[in-house]
């Protein structure tokens, strides 16, 4: 699964991709910062679960903290996009061929309005216009791709008598469309009439319900800690109410990642609050040494004046006000929300650890309406084929290949 992340420059993608990633990556203030796509790994977070069992997982990917499971999913960033790319305005749009595989877009957004629609700093620019270009260059990107080859690739299937919307999604299989998508999108326009013939409007019309539903997005009201940026945020969420829209800080996020990467704090990400990371008080040190203190307790925060001047900003205008930094809830959503992925986990009905001894190594994601066989068949092809059963972790109870698998599953395949 990819997530790519799309918006004009400077609205700080690359700050989320490091904050979501720990990748090192260039951030700056002026347009233009990223030129060439970076690719990482960020996490979704789901309940881990090890606590039902009363266990401690060993995850082979990802990590597990408090029993938050963090499991891997691809992120991507790319250089800005501004109005006119698709007539080759700043980098144009070509770059976004490297998103062609992305299942969702994550629409970054200045929600503070300090940024023009070029990148540059301004003062109450409406973030509004941002979505309306944004969606404005992404259907051209698609109505370019498709109008290129689409008369005679209409035609073909007319004189071939072919399957229209298999055709589509065959054809266009780079872009992930899907055939249920393409029926989809066909029964919503109702053209009649054969699509060879269709006109330019008619072919961008359907470039554009195509392009939303094969790269469903979600937006990212970033730099939610600058002033004006609440504001902006209502205004956004009423002119676009059917568009999921989350506060976010990126950056925000990243300071309290890499603060608790180097032992400053405790911070679990997506929580709405962190504590500091203390280092043994004296009188701790003390009876630990063997040293009669003598003293009280002292508290000797690693963290100076300056960071921790950071943090309670943080605190005071993201987390007290949002509830978090968006980062993670905008992972999350995106995958399991909008995508409606499930989070499996291998698990024997009798034992949860693996040959090698670890507890509850892996946690899958897979697409919605899976079932128990197709689940087998991502195990193992093996799996797939002899499956005889599969077997609820938590009830004990067989259960046929047909079984919709549910999110948190714990499941062991039973195979001849
Ligand atoms: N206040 C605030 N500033 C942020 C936030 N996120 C990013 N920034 C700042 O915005 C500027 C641009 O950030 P980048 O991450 O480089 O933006 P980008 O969208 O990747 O920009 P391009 O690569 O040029 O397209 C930097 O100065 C960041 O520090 C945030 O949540 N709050
Ligand atoms: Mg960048």
């Amino acid at each position: 699964m990819l997530l790519g992340l799309v918006g004009k420059p400077s609205v700080g993608k690359s700050t989320f991709f490091k904050a979501a990633t720990l990748a090192d990556v260039e951030i700056a203030s002026y347009p233009f910062t990223t030129i060439k796509a970076n690719h990482g790994v960020g996490y979704v977070k789901v309940d881990c679960i090890d606590k039902e069992f009363n266990t401690q997982c060993m995850p082979n990917h990802g990590f597990c903290i408090n029993h938050q499971r963090f499991v891997p999913v691809d992120l991507m960033d790319v250089a800005g996009l501004v109005p006119g790319a698709s007539e080759g305005k700043g980098l144009g749009n070509q770059f976004l061929d490297e998103l062609r595989q992305a299942d969702v877009f994550i629409y970054l957004i200045d929600a503070s309005g300090t940024t023009d629609e070029n990148g540059k700093l301004t003062k109450d620019y409406d973030p509004c216009r941002d979505i309306e270009f944004l969606d404005d260059e992404l259907d051209k990107w698609y109505f370019n791709l498709l109008g290129k080859v689409w008369r005679t690739f209409a035609r073909k299937t007319e004189i071939e008598d072919l399957n229209f919307a298999e055709a589509v999604a065959k054809q266009f299989s780079g872009l992930k469309v899907k055939e249920d998508d393409v029926k989809d999108v066909l029964r919503k326009i109702g053209f009649s009439g054969k699509p060879s013939l269709w006109n330019e409007k008619q072919i961008m019309q359907f470039a554009s319900m195509l392009r939303k539903t094969s790269k469903p997005m979600i937006i990212a009201a970033n730099k939610c800690d600058m002033e004006n940026a609440k504001e902006n945020i209502e205004k956004m969420k009423k002119k676009f109410p059917d568009y999921i829209i989350i506060p976010c800080s990126a950056d925000s996020e990243l300071a309290l990642r890499e603060a608790s990467k180097h032992g400053l704090i405790e911070y679990i990400p997506g929580e709405r609050d962190f504590a500091p990371n203390q280092v043994p008080s004296r009188s701790e040190r003390g009876l630990r040494e063997g040293v009669p203190s003598g003293e009280g307790k002292i508290n000797e925060s690693k963290i100076n004046q300056k960071q921790q001047e950071a943090l309670d900003k943080i605190k005071k205008n993201v987390l007290d006000i949002f509830g978090d930094t968006g980062v993670q809830k905008i992972l999350n959503t995106a995958v399991f929300e909008i995508l409606g992925y499930l989070a499996i986990f291998p698990a024997g009905a009798h034992k949860l650890a693996d040959s090698k001894g670890n507890i509850l190594p892996d946690c899958f994601l897979l697409p919605p309406g899976s079932t128990a066989l197709d689940f087998a068949y991502f195990l193992h092809t093996d799996f797939g084929k002899n499956f005889i059963k599969a077997i609820d972790a938590r009830s004990k109870k067989a259960l046929g290949k047909d079984y919709k698998l549910k999110n948190r599953d714990a499941l062991e395949i039973v195979t001849r």
